[in-house]
């Protein structure tokens, strides 16, 4: 079980001027910022970064969707972190998403749920290279 993973405050959140908000909520649960940063990808980055959905017949839209305004990436820390950041977050959906979790507040549909947390230890560690350099991560 590895202690890192990799979150991104999708471009709704940034728009509804959530990041602190969300930044406030992370830290509260315990999280740690092991990197960040503040950027606005092109349709070309998100289509790599969610490669792994390239078949979904939502990608055009995600993708779209992702680089559409700024985000804010980061690496978290804590003890079993990618579990406890998707409890954090809540469902994918966030009608389905439980009270108090990140999704419930500030997520409006499926598409755009205002945050994304990594599914498992592996594409934590995939993900953070994906934006963080290892001189970037402290
Ligand atoms: P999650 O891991 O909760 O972010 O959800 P998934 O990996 O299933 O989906 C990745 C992203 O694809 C979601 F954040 C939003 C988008 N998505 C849609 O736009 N429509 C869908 O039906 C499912 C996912």
């Amino acid at each position: 079980m590895s202690n890192r993973t990799f979150t991104m405050i999708k471009p709704d959140a940034v728009k509804a001027g959530n990041i602190g908000n969300i930044l406030q909520m992370i830290n509260a649960a315990g999280f740690r910022i092991v990197a960040m940063k503040y950027l606005h990808i092109t349709k070309q980055q998100a289509e790599k970064f969610y490669e792994v959905h390239k078949e979904r017949g939502f990608f055009g839209e995600l993708t779209e969707f992702m680089s559409s305004g700024p985000i804010v990436a980061a690496i978290l820390e804590k003890d079993n972190a990618v579990a406890d950041f998707r409890k954090l977050i809540g469902a994918t959906n966030p009608a389905q998403a439980e009270e108090g979790t990140i999704r419930k507040k500030y997520a409006t549909s499926v598409g755009e749920n205002a945050v994304h947390g990594s599914d498992s230890d592996e594409n934590a560690a995939i993900e953070g290279s994906f934006y963080f350099s290892g001189l970037e991560q402290f």
